[in-house]
């Protein structure tokens, strides 16, 4: 294996997922470390508009001086957001951050880092500015924050999702086979393609017209890295009212402490509890993880690195909204996997027909920051094929150790981890109830009263189209292994119902 693609693919076996940090301001009051991990936000503090806080995170890569066209020109990023609270109403609310890259810094770390601003302000992304790898270590970052509703001190939050950069560059579409409209017609989607929209029947049988404002992988876009964890929905729901966290569990936020937030057909979707009750309509839920159904709460084998399994559609959207992000299209999950190659008949995520799947009956260290597998190493290898309650997806980057490839880390060709299996992806579907989204149409960081989703052109999170599935999950058999490709248009409107095999995945056009 070149060293550019051990730079590209190499993952610490410990994984991504969201920090939070509490703080008044200017006074760090508490640090919660719900769990070790790879990314880590810390000594957030406050002084007038700047926040300031130190980050760290691992295997950090920029490639954009790779001249091999079987490895990504690319890089890694972190999108880091904030929330605000101010003692009026004591609602989390989004902090801005500047739009302009000069009212905000980075130095240390390790590397040299930039800020890389947007335009309209729910984040920024932290990336490597030349080419490298490795960990970053302890950068000072320093934002500077848009005016906040209220006066006094505030309390703040600052979130991290590791994130990946996909180029502007021309996909293939489809991966060859034709059967209807479960297979994209094999198209190559150019810089025209794009500009002038897709005519009816184009991109599949029976295809509406495709907009030309519909994001089709054309254009540069970041995708998460991986599937978004338990810590991080739990730290979504921390930050709602009670009336939001009503909508986004089964269970009612006021009931007693270690009651599973999701009615639990399956191991996994019983990892969200509740550790201290709401009141009615009043004070929200704290909520946190206990895999291991102790009532100890956030222990070091409690799951906060598994990917969250009791996804709807609806829970996917607000998720995203809240994140400052958007769903990606069918176009965009086959751009993120395959990138600009050449596609390959019945190919997964990792870029060949290799398929070895794996289940949490392989792990050890299971629900630990440092579960692994210890099934042989082989290239293809997948969560998927269980079909056991007790079993369900596993920690994100599993396959992925010092010395794997993509073929055997399941790395998708830019290096998004577990497009294929673990859990299915929700996206946006290019046909009815999908075609309005646009790419810049984030969310805003804020939620209904009810808890949802409300952004204009995306599909509606209590309607029955928009969201199509694509790369199967850790519960569908091996003779459904077509599930897993890349190409394969399994469902293409998915109802309103939590389901676990559902996960969590966002993206947002790049500047
Ligand atoms: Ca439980
Ligand atoms: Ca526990
Ligand atoms: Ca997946
Ligand atoms: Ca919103």
């Amino acid at each position: 294996m070149s060293r550019l693609s051990n730079q590209a693919y190499h993952r610490s076996k410990f994984t991504d997922t969201m920090k939070r940090y509490l703080l008044t301001t200017g006074l760090l009051l508490s640090v919660f470390w719900l769990q070790a991990n790879n990314l880590q936000i810390s000594n957030v503090t406050q002084t007038g508009n700047n926040i300031s806080f130190t980050l760290s995170w691992e295997n950090s890569w920029n490639t954009t001086n790779n001249i091999n066209p079987l490895y990504p020109n690319n890089w890694d990023a972190v999108w880091v957001f904030v929330k605000y609270q101010n003692q009026i109403d004591n609602l989390w609310k989004p902090a801005k951050l500047s739009s302009t890259a000069g009212d905000h810094s980075v130095t240390g770390g390790g590397a040299t880092l930039q800020v890389d601003p947007v335009a309209d302000s729910m984040g920024v992304f932290i990336r490597r500015s030349s080419p490298g790898a490795g960990n970053i270590s302890s950068a000072a970052v320093t934002l500077r924050m848009g005016p906040r509703i209220g006066t006094g001190a505030f309390n703040f939050k600052v979130f991290g999702v590791e994130m990946v950069h996909a180029p502007q560059d021309t996909l293939q579409a489809g991966d060859g086979l034709v059967n209807g409209s479960l297979y994209f017609s094999p198209i190559t989607i150019t810089s025209a393609r794009q500009s002038s929209g897709l005519i009816t029947g184009e991109l599949y049988s029976g295809s509406p017209a495709i907009p030309a404002s519909f994001p089709m992988g054309f254009n540069a876009f970041y995708c998460m890295k991986y599937e978004a964890t338990n810590e991080q929905w739990v730290d979504f729901l921390n930050t709602l009212t009670y009336d939001q966290q009503a909508s986004r569990i089964d269970a009612a936020p006021n009931s007693a402490a270690g009651t599973n937030a999701y009615t639990a057909s399956v191991t996994h979707e019983g990892i969200v509890e509740i550790v201290v009750p709401g009141l009615n309509n009043t004070q929200p839920a704290v909520f946190g993880c206990d895999l291991t159904d102790d009532n100890a709460f956030n222990t070091s084998n409690d799951g906060q690195n598994i990917p969250f399994v009791a996804v709807g559609k609806g829970d996917m959207l607000a998720y995203l909204d809240w994140a400052g992000l958007r769903p990606m299209t069918e176009l965009e999950y086959e751009k993120a996997c395959r990138g600009p190659r050449p596609r390959i008949s019945t190919e997964y995520a990792w870029g060949s027909t290799n398929f070895a799947p794996r289940t949490r009956a392989n792990l050890v260290n299971g629900g630990t920051a440092t579960e692994a597998s210890s099934a042989t190493v082989v290239n293809g290898q997948v969560i998927a094929a269980s079909g056991s309650p007790s079993h369900g997806p596993a920690r994100n980057g599993i396959f992925a150790t010092g010395s794997s490839g993509r073929e055997s880390s399941g790395a998708s060709f830019y290096g998004m981890m577990e497009m294929s299996g673990n859990l299915w992806e929700l996206m946006v579907t290019a046909g009815s109830g999908g075609l309005t989204i646009t790419a810049n149409s984030n969310g805003d960081g804020s939620l209904s009263t009810n808890g949802n989703a409300n952004v204009a052109t995306w599909p509606d999170p209590l309607g029955t189209t928009g969201i199509a599935t694509r790369g199967g999950s850790w519960w569908e058999t091996t003779s459904n292994s077509v599930f897993t490709r890349i190409a394969y248009r399994h469902n293409v409107a998915v109802g309103v119902g939590r389901s676990y095999v559902y996960g969590i995945r966002g993206v947002r056009s790049a500047n």
